[in-house]
């Protein structure tokens, strides 16, 4: 007699909170971007698993990237974050333009200059982050953390608009919140700067905020 197989019930599969960080560029050999998300992968936060994925600092690529990911996870939350020189608190991005001017090459060599993100997108989007509650408890918490009225022009704002063009436009994230983070530089990158703990710390006290406000 053929031996019975019996097949689990298959655990329901948590909702996911996809991170994104950038690979190093501009002759910088890393980007915290990538360590502070990278950090978080495989965790869970109120019920959601973190996956984090790392997309290249490349017009075009880092986008397509991301628009594979999310057909792919399906995530509840989308916390995409970059580094920015010159800033000496987590960035809490306000807006996303629909403008590529970049000030130097990126890491496949193209530099766009005043090109739209997407021909006949809107002039912008907004953050869907609760981006004030995030800043109140990221201060309460002691961390360096700003609100942000611009992501730049470069690959960080076109992945930005990128994103918030995806939720805004497919059904299936219609319940899906998504927004963007900008980072300080490392201590060993130079100044202003803020230590990789921080900004995991800062990340954490984002992801439970959104989620908190998103079972609302
Ligand atoms: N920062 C750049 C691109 C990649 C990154 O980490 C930016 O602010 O556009």
């Amino acid at each position: 007699m053929e031996p019975m197989t019996y097949t689990l019930p298959q655990a329901p599969k948590r909702p996911v909170v996809l991170l994104t960080g950038f690979g190093a560029f501009g002759g910088s050999p890393v980007n915290p971007s990538w360590l502070a998300v990278q950090a978080l992968s495989g965790r869970q936060i109120a019920g959601h698993r973190l996956l984090a994925k790392q997309l290249p600092t490349e017009f075009g690529q880092s986008l397509h990237q991301l628009q594979r990911c999310l057909q792919q996870y399906r995530p509840a939350l989308v916390i995409c974050v970059g580094q920015a020189s010159g800033r000496r608190a987590l960035s809490l991005e306000r807006v996303a333009i629909n403008l590529n001017d970049a000030h130097m090459a990126d890491n496949a060599g193209k530099q766009p200059i005043d090109c739209p993100v997407l021909e006949d997108g809107p002039p912008a989007y907004f953050s869907t982050l609760p981006l004030k509650a995030m800043l109140t408890q990221m201060k309460n918490e002691g961390l360096a953390a700003e609100l942000s009225l611009s992501a730049g022009s470069y690959v960080c704002n076109q992945v930005f608009y990128g994103l918030m063009h995806v939720l805004a436009t497919q059904k299936i994230f219609k319940c899906s919140h998504g927004g963007f983070i900008h980072v300080p530089y490392l201590p060993e990158q130079g100044e202003p700067n803020m230590p990789l703990k921080d900004m995991v710390r800062g990340l954490q006290i984002a992801i439970r905020c959104a989620l908190s406000e998103q079972s609302k």
